[in-house]
């Protein structure tokens, strides 16, 4: 089935799949607010901002956190942060008055899904250093 498919085209990956991938796959809803054919970004379940969105690669290929990023993923990471950037003046969302955009990386950061994501939020201040 479709979630076979998107388990095989993770193929160098030595780790098993995420919750993320059933969302990709949609066999788990999420509130879909950006999607091309590379990334999926889709509002946080349990968001810690008035505006909280989650952007991925559609395919991790490696990426189950940012400290694996090499050379290869150069036009993903690129992707994802242009839409994180598109996301962070979408007033519709709620934010265009500043956003914290943050990459946890690993258990100590608070990392808890090993599927890169990028935290999009805003509609609040900020403060740093974080927390
Ligand atoms: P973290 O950086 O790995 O801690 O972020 C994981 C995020 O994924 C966290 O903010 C969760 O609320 C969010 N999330 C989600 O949106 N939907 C889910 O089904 C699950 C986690 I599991």
């Amino acid at each position: 089935g479709r979630w076979d498919t998107i388990w095989l085209a993770g193929l160098r990956d030595t780790e098993p799949g995420t919750i993320f991938d059933k969302i990709v796959a949609g066999e788990i809803p999420a509130t879909v607010v950006k999607e091309d054919d590379k990334i999926l970004a889709f509002k946080d379940i349990n968001p810690v901002a008035p505006a909280h969105v989650l952007v991925i690669p559609k395919v991790r290929r490696g990426l189950t956190r940012l400290s694996k990023a090499s050379p290869e993923h150069y036009e993903i990471l690129g992707r994802l942060m242009v839409a994180a950037g598109e996301i962070a003046r979408d007033e519709s969302l709620g934010f265009g008055n500043g956003a914290r955009i943050v990459v946890n990386d690993g258990p100590e950061a608070g990392q808890e899904v090993f599927h890169l994501h990028v935290h999009v939020l805003g509609g609040r201040a900020f403060s740093w250093p974080p927390g």
